[in-house]
């Protein structure tokens, strides 16, 4: 508790703690008596070199900040736990996969790869998504992406691929974006680069929210069991929500109406109770099917088809916690792909032996020690023994003793490794030790061409719009007919498209690929909308409300917004809200702040003289005009006309203008299969 007291007097402090215990004091425990004046030679003197709580605390903000990641520097986290569905014994002996009773802490990271730490939440970018399992035999981090393969199949490369896509170096621009052309430069350059281009060209790397994302481990790993025993596995994220992103235009705008979209969304629905969660699935297969499949398994460029191998579901991870303080948790979290238990082991996927090794190194840099295991929130939640002595930070007092070696037999000497401690499982190596890339890593276009097969007409429009607008930014015109190039031995259609939109047709190099690609079956897995649920839950509904609008239709779409599990945010045009029929409607945002981008449907509650009064202001056409471009569900009542007469928009336009006049049913049941795809190619065009 605190007190104020308006001395008037400038130099008199005007916050005083109720007593000395409550006082603010130094990092020595000081109680300080004043926060306000530093130590003057009189009232207009100079400041004393002698006030050391003036230089302390000049001093500590002076170093709050660490250097940030050099990749996946912003990012956003959250507590929560694993729990597995059954005992999956038969696959790993790992303790946290045993008991179904037994939930198991995780720490997860989700973040942008490319931007700096004040980058925006929407950038076209792949999103990393690390867990960290607070096990009771050590901390496991699957330190994976929303995008099951990679760039680069070889860490040497990575260096080469991170420098291309962040901010040219003589410019210091653009921040948080690939479209530019060092990048396109190292893609058409790197051929295996290809099969992830086209993800990251696709919806996946525009994410409606971090809980509407999969994740992959990207990486073939091993499981082993009590005996040994070792079964291949891929692991998969699948969020309960559905994966679900916004539209290209939707992204730009909502970069700029809420750079973090992203962050507060995640923030806001743990804060509310409604918590995300993902199901933890694997592809499991062993040597034999390894070898059958015409891809190598530990190439990261390859994902295995759930046609091949489908998914088995191990367990479920829940995010019911918010950090308690951003620096602490998610700034000083430290994952590495090294930090695993028994029961699970790497493969020599050479991607993943790069990164076992970057991490750990990374950490040093950023966080300044090797005993960054001992911040909080990277301490392992079982005990931990070890002779690890000394290095900066060090916050361990073992118990008193002279032991710090191993093997000891002085009094107080223990500790000693155990055979069912983590054992790497025992793989025969037989070849010659060399620089080389295995001829099996060689085809870069089959998968390419697999994954856009298996994309639905909308999805591949979206691509062949990235492409066009990723390549269009490249000033370079050998960039571009280098892509094209590519683009052609993936997919005729997908080349034809880009060729058109960039006004470019017959332009592309003709580039021999070193494998001839295959011609894969489609694969609805690998689309979000073939496998999209049909639901409100976790979507987030505006109602636009001005004078006169029916307040008893806003109770009803909030009711609504209870029972579907749906966010409901009334709009009006000032934040005091707006005077309905049945009183004062109170508004959760004010127009100008809250543009119809940050939803996923909007209700045009608008009528009479507060319709009309809208119909002659932009932000309230942008809002019913951007939710027309962006496909969304528009539910209106009849008084609304003027502001869609003022737009040029039917009422009766498509499957997605509903009519909210006689109840809210209709436009529930249209809302929920999210956007009015058939409306797309009507408001923007490829080309
Ligand atoms: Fe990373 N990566 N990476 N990466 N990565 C980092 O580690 C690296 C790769 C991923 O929320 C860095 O702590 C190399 C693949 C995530 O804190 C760094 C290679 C995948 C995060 C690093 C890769 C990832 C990182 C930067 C190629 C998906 C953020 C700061 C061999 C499977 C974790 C840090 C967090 C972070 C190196 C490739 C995912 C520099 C050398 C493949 C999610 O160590």
């Amino acid at each position: 508790m605190s007190k104020t007291i308006e001395t008037g007097n400038g130099g008199e402090p005007q916050h005083q703690a109720a007593s000395l215990e409550e006082a603010l004091t130094t990092d020595q425990g000081v109680p300080i008596s004043d926060n306000q004046n530093s130590l003057k030679a009189g009232s207009r003197g100079p400041v004393l070199l002698e006030d050391f709580i003036l230089r302390e605390k000049i001093t500590h903000f002076d170093h709050e900040r660490i250097p940030e990641r050099a990749v996946h520097a912003r990012g956003y986290g959250a507590h929560g736990y694993f729990q597995p569905y059954e005992a999956a014994k038969k696959l790993s002996k790992a303790a946290f996969l045993q008991d179904p009773e037994e939930k198991t802490p995780v720490f997860v990271r989700f973040s942008t790869v490319a931007g700096n730490k004040g980058s925006a939440d929407l950038a076209r970018d792949v999103r990393g998504f690390a867990v960290k399992f607070y096990t009771q035999h050590g901390n496991f981090d699957l330190v994976g992406n929303n995008i099951p393969v990679f760039f680069i199949q070889d860490a040497i490369k990575f260096p080469d691929l991170i420098h291309s896509v962040k901010p040219e170096r003589d410019r210091g621009f653009p921040q948080a974006q690939s479209a530019h052309d060092t990048f396109w430069d190292f893609v058409g350059l790197t051929p295996e680069s290809l099969h992830m281009a086209l993800w990251a060209m696709s919806d996946r790397a525009i994410p409606r929210s971090f809980r509407m994302m999969e994740g992959f481990g990207v990486h073939t790993f091993r499981l082993i069991d009590a005996e040994g025993k070792s079964t291949y596995v891929k692991f998969h994220w699948r969020p309960k929500l559905g994966t679900q992103s916004v539209m290209w235009d939707e992204a730009l705008k909502i970069n700029g109406a809420d750079p973090d979209f992203h962050r507060k969304d995640l923030w806001n629905a743990i804060e509310a109770g409604d918590y995300p969660e993902w199901e933890l699935a694997v592809q499991a297969f062993d040597d034999e099917q390894a070898d059958a499949f015409d891809f190598d398994i530990l190439d990261a460029g390859k994902l295995i088809p759930e046609t091949l191998i489908p998914l088995t579901p191990i367990g479920k991870m829940v995010l019911d916690r918010n950090v308690e303080e951003f620096f602490a948790e998610t700034e000083q979290v430290a994952f590495c792909p090294s930090h695993m238990v028994p029961g699970i082991d790497f493969t020599n996927d050479p991607l993943l032996q790069g990164r076992l090794f970057s991490y750990l190194d990374t950490q040093l840099s950023r966080l300044g020690t090797p005993n960054f295991a001992q911040i909080p929130i990277n301490q392992p939640k079982c005990p931990v023994h070890n002779f690890h002595r000394g290095g900066h930070m060090q916050m361990h007092v073992p118990k008193k003793g002279r032991i710090s070696y191993e093997p000891n037999s002085l009094p107080g000497g223990t500790k000693a490794a155990h055979p069912q401690g983590f054992a790497s499982f025992a793989e025969q190596m037989t070849e010659d030790k060399r620089r080389i890339r295995a001829e099996s890593f060689a085809d870069h276009y089959t998968q390419a061409r697999l994954f856009w097969k298996s994309q639905t007409e909308p999805e591949q429009r979206h691509i062949i719009n990235a492409f066009a607008f990723e390549l269009g930014n490249c000033e370079m015109p050998h960039v571009r007919t280098r892509m094209l190039g590519h683009l052609k031995i993936i997919d005729d259609a997908l080349h034809d498209g880009v060729a058109s939109a960039l006004g470019m047709e017959g332009q592309a190099d003709d580039i021999t690929p070193a494998v001839k690609p295959k011609d894969p079956e489609p694969d609805p897995a690998l689309s979000i909308l073939a496998k999209l649920p049909e639901t409100l839950k976790g979507r987030k509904v505006a109602v636009l409300v001005a004078e006169g609008t029916d307040s008893g239709l806003v109770d009803a779409v909030k009711k609504m917004g209870k029972a579907e599990g749906a966010m409901i945010a009334v709009v009006a045009p000032k934040i005091g809200g707006a005077k309905g029929t049945g009183g004062t409607i109170e508004a959760d945002r004010a127009l100008a702040a809250s543009p119809s981008v940050v939803f996923d449907a909007v209700i045009i509650a608008v009528t009479g003289d507060g319709a009309k009064k809208l119909a002659e202001e932009a932000d309230a056409k942008d809002f019913l005009n951007d939710a027309w471009r962006h496909c969304k569900v528009i539910g209106h009542v009849p008084g609304a006309k003027p502001l869609f007469d003022a737009v040029g928009r039917s009422m009766d336009a498509d499957e997605g203008t509903v009519s909210v006049d006689g109840g809210i049913d209709d436009f529930v049941a249209v809302a929920k299969k999210h956007r009015i795809w058939d409306r797309e190619p009507k408001v923007t065009s490829p080309g």
